[in-house]
């Protein structure tokens, strides 16, 4: 598969609101299946039907491939949302985001961080120490794409998740998705959750702490959700971490641990 690959972008949406998108990596042979599934994941999205999909197949140069390993994944069990994002707020700081940094990505989170106050189809890029919003249409905000695993790490990292019984799209999209975004410069934490309304989970990412599942960040139901990149400045240069992460093809080869699920202590 990596000699010759294809990356599949997906997205669908309905009145201008985003429903769904996806970012994958295939072989020429593996293309036509994808893009089906694909299409027919938009199709039957919770959110509704759409009334505009895009697929986009391009293909990649082998030479700008960049390999990677997964970061390690736990899950922190939570009673309700509120304490999943005081546990949230809690990560974040620990991996080095400032408590305001981490306010103005929770308020727009919660609020619905597009213009209309519904989801945006990226994710914000927030200042890590002043927490100032950075990307430059805050609709569509920065999408990582292009990242994908290779079968044989695919193979193995569903073994892993269902044991602990996480085998999901979501957990697995996800985990890749913030694989990439702990590789690029200059980015300090990940924070998500998903606007799915029943999909109630999210997690923090950070490269000291790894890929930490929190059970709850969201009320079910809810629609809103997203995606804020935590990055330093000034030593971050924007227009290099948002082409790498929207344009670098980046294939797992390795994953990381699956952890067990513990009760989140203060
Ligand atoms: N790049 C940047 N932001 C994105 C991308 C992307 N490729 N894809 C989605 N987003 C943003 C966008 O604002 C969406 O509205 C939001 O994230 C949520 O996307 O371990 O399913 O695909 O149990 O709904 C997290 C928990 C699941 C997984 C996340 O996100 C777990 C999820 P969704
Ligand atoms: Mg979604």
């Amino acid at each position: 598969m990596t000699k010759e690959l294809y990356s599949i972008r997906m997205r669908a949406a309905r009145g201008g609101q985003h429903i769904s998108g996806a970012e994958r990596l295939t072989g020429p042979e593996g293309i036509e299946e994808l893009a089906a599934a694909l299409v027919r994941r938009a199709l039957e999205h919770e959110k509704g039907r759409p009334d505009t999909l895009h697929l986009a197949v391009d293909a990649v140069a082998p030479e700008a491939l960049r390999t990677g390993r997964l970061p390690d994944l736990r899950t922190l069990r939570v009673t309700d949302f509120r304490q999943g994002r005081a546990a949230a707020r809690q990560l974040l700081i620990e991996a080095g985001v400032s408590p305001e940094a981490v306010s103005c990505a929770m308020g727009p989170l919660a609020a619905g961080a597009a213009t209309g106050g519904g989801s945006m189809r990226g994710a914000m890029l927030v200042d890590a120490a002043s927490g100032e919003r950075l990307e430059a249409d805050s609709d569509r905000g920065v999408r990582a794409s292009r990242m994908d695993l290779s079968p044989e790490a695919e193979a193995e990292l569903r073994h892993r998740l269902a044991r602990q019984g996480l085998d999901n799209p979501h957990v697995r999209e996800a985990l890749v998705l913030a694989g990439k975004v702990l590789a690029a410069p200059g980015l300090v934490a990940e924070l998500c959750w998903s606007d799915d309304p029943g999909y109630v989970a999210g997690y923090v990412a950070a490269p000291q702490l790894g890929y930490v599942r929190l059970t709850r960040l969201k009320p079910a139901g809810e629609e809103r959700g997203g995606r804020a990149f935590f990055v330093r400045r000034p030593e971050c240069d924007l227009q290099q971490l948002i082409a790498f992460l929207e344009e670098v093809p980046m294939l797992f080869t390795e994953i990381g641990q699956i952890g067990a699920a513990a009760d989140w202590r203060e």
